[in-house]
């Protein structure tokens, strides 16, 4: 790959074969053109993701350092990270992934003069932060290790900005929706599931009540988002790490009634898994996302119904023969 200055990558992703990556890297490299987004994974996706990619550890700073120097980066889009339920079962190595990561980038941000892009979560929350109509600035006690992580991940964001002046941006992404990727390790997975199970065996076990309501985005919409605010003025940034953001206030039974409006005789029978009710029970019912309207002009563009019939029309698809498509 060609250094500062060549036709070679300007951009990296970092995670670049999880849920947000496997649709921001297509989307960046439809913007720039391919050769410009090195997609890297601690995994080879190549196949999946397409050149240009690199295994990369992102928590081997040297590596990490010396890969954003030799391609002359610019702009880091760090992805890689366990997510709530994996870190939970495995708390040492979320916090070692999730802050050792990130500070392998920032460092190498702050060597290079290259712009970080680190996605937060509502999981930043926890559950003694207002939960409906949750304020761009207010308390975050997350109880949640994942929570943890994406807390100080945002502390260290804002502070490379203000002390080594590294452009740094985030979002608090809710739970994520995609046809793409499967999820992995996460407490809202059970909306990517539902879809599948509807589709592939008409009735699906939900590990979550009913009733839980959490902010939920179908992933063109993340993408977006992740995009508009990269190029936003940063002269209109009052905030940075990292933005609230809301698009569908979802609950299971909501989605489930939307699924058999598509899939009828769909069913959905609960099974609630004590632990993951927990996790969800402590992030917020609604997030109020004033902050990214009014700064960088946030506008969801996805309901539940556009998203559920993308998604059902995506996966049906892919479920029929080649032939029959
Ligand atoms: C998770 N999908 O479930 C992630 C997300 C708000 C939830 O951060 O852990």
């Amino acid at each position: 790959m060609t250094g500062a200055g060549g036709a070679g990558p300007r951009v990296l992703v970092t995670g670049a074969g999880g849920q947000i990556g496997s649709e921001l890297v297509p989307a960046l490299r439809a913007q720039l053109g391919d050769g410009r987004v090195l997609a890297t994974d601690v995994k080879d996706v190549e196949t999946r993701l397409g050149a240009p990619f690199l295994v990369l550890d992102s928590t081997d700073g040297g590596a990490v350092a010396d890969t954003v120097r030799s391609n002359g980066i610019d702009t880091i889009y760090h992805l890689a990270a366990l997510l709530s339920v994996t870190a939970e079962e495995r708390p040492q190595a979320a916090y070692s992934v999730n802050l050792g990561s990130l500070v392998a980038v920032l460092e190498a941000a702050r060597e290079a003069g290259a712009r970080v892009f680190a996605p937060s979560s509502i999981a930043a929350f926890g559950p003694g932060t207002p939960r409906e109509g949750t304020p761009q600035d207010t308390i975050q006690r997350p109880t949640t290790m994942y929570g943890v992580t994406k807390v100080a991940g945002e502390l260290l964001c804002d502070y490379y900005h203000r002390k080594f002046e590294v452009d740094t941006r985030g979002i608090r992404y809710p739970g994520l929706v995609s046809h793409v990727a499967e999820p992995g390790g996460g407490t809202t997975d059970y909306a990517v599931d539902m879809f599948h199970a509807a589709l592939s065996d008409g009735r699906y076990r939900c590990y979550l009540r009913p009733d839980t309501q959490l902010d939920m985005m179908y992933m063109p919409d993340a993408v977006r988002a992740a995009q508009e605010l990269m190029h936003a003025d940063p002269a209109r940034l009052r905030h940075r790490n990292a933005f609230n953001v809301s698009a569908i206030r979802l609950t299971p039974a909501r989605l489930a009634t939307e699924i058999r409006a598509l899939v009828p005789g769909f069913e959905v029978e609960y099974d609630v898994d004590e632990g993951r009710q927990a996790i969800a029970d402590s992030w917020p019912r609604a997030v109020d996302d004033s902050a990214a309207c009014s700064e960088w002009g946030w506008r969801a563009r996805y309901d539940l119904t556009a998203m559920a019939r993308e998604m059902i029309a995506h996966l049906s698809a892919r479920a029929q023969p080649v032939g029959e498509r």
